[in-house]
This record gives C-alpha cells, structure tokens and sequence, in this order.
C-alpha cells in the first residue's frame, strides 16, 4: 500500500530535520575542537553519525513504500556558542522540538490509519526518549561543574569514550 502523500511530504521533511540534527552537532564538534574539548567534539561527531542514520533509515523506509525522496535544502546551523553549557542546552531543546515532530507524524499516521508508518515510527519514539535524556544528562553534569576545570576535563575525557 502506497503512502499518503501527505505522509510522504512529511516523512521528507523529517528527513531533513534530521540532516539539519547531524549538520547542528557537527558545528557543536567544531566549536568543541576549537576550544580543545576534544572529548566533546568526539561525542558530538559520534551523535552526527546517529543523526544521519535516523535520516538514512526514513529514506528506505520511503522506498520501501514506493515513494521518492525530495531532499530540501539545509538551513545553516549556529555555529558558536558562550559555553559548553549552552551548547549542550541547545541540544537538550533541539531534541525536544525533534520529538515534538516524530509526535505529529505518530498523529497523521493515526489520522491516516496508515499502520506501516505507525509501526515504523515507534522505533523513533523509543529513541527520542534516549536522545533527550543523554542530553539532558550531560546539561545536568555542566551545571553542576559550573566553572571547575578539572571537573570539566574529566567530563571531556569521559564522553571522549563515546564510540
Ligand atoms: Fe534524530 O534524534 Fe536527535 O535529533
């Protein structure tokens, strides 16, 4: 059974909100390798990896289907930031509003009684709960370091880890 084309228009719009997701953290890598937290800046590489798989994974999800993916162009990201506090606040809310988005696709597929999409979607549900809560996790570790150095390097050297 064929998508709805108001669930293909969708689905190719989240794909460019997760491409939009993976080029975000790749500009957090880079502010992160030009103040040498390079523990940071391989944490935020690792995440674009994920980001563009989540992408990846809509765009055979559509083929599947038998549609065609549109690709849009990608709005530019911020590419500074005060403090890696903030930029790791900026991630903890990006992935909130990216939640909000999988939400209102979970919504038309009920709409839609499209099923396929509906059991699709459920693997990004499941995800976006571990999305927001690593980067809540790490919000909650820079508050709570605040301006301690040693604290912070430790902390780099701990997501440095991330494969
Ligand atoms: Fe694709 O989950 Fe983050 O944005």
């Amino acid at each position: 059974m064929k998508l709805d084309e108001r669930m293909l228009k969708s689905l190719n719009e989240q794909i460019n909100k997760e491409i939009y997701s993976a080029y975000l953290y790749f500009s957090m890598a880079s502010y992160f390798d030009s103040i040498n937290l390079k523990g940071f800046a391989k944490w935020m590489k690792s995440q674009v990896k994920e980001e563009l798989n989540h992408a990846h994974k809509i765009y055979d999800y559509i083929y599947d289907k038998g549609g065609v993916v549109e690709l849009e162009a990608i709005q530019a990201p911020k590419n500074s930031w005060e403090s890696p506090l903030e930029a790791f606040k900026d991630a903890y809310e990006h992935e909130i509003f990216v939640t909000e988005s999988i939400y209102k696709l979970v919504d038309l597929s009920k709409e839609l009684n499209d099923h396929s999409t509906y059991n699709f979607l459920q693997w990004y549900v499941a995800e976006q709960v571990e999305e927001e809560a690593q980067t809540k996790n790490i919000v909650d570790a820079l508050e709570f370091i605040k301006d301690e150095k040693t604290a912070l390097f430790m902390l780099d050297m701990e997501l440095g880890k991330r494969e």
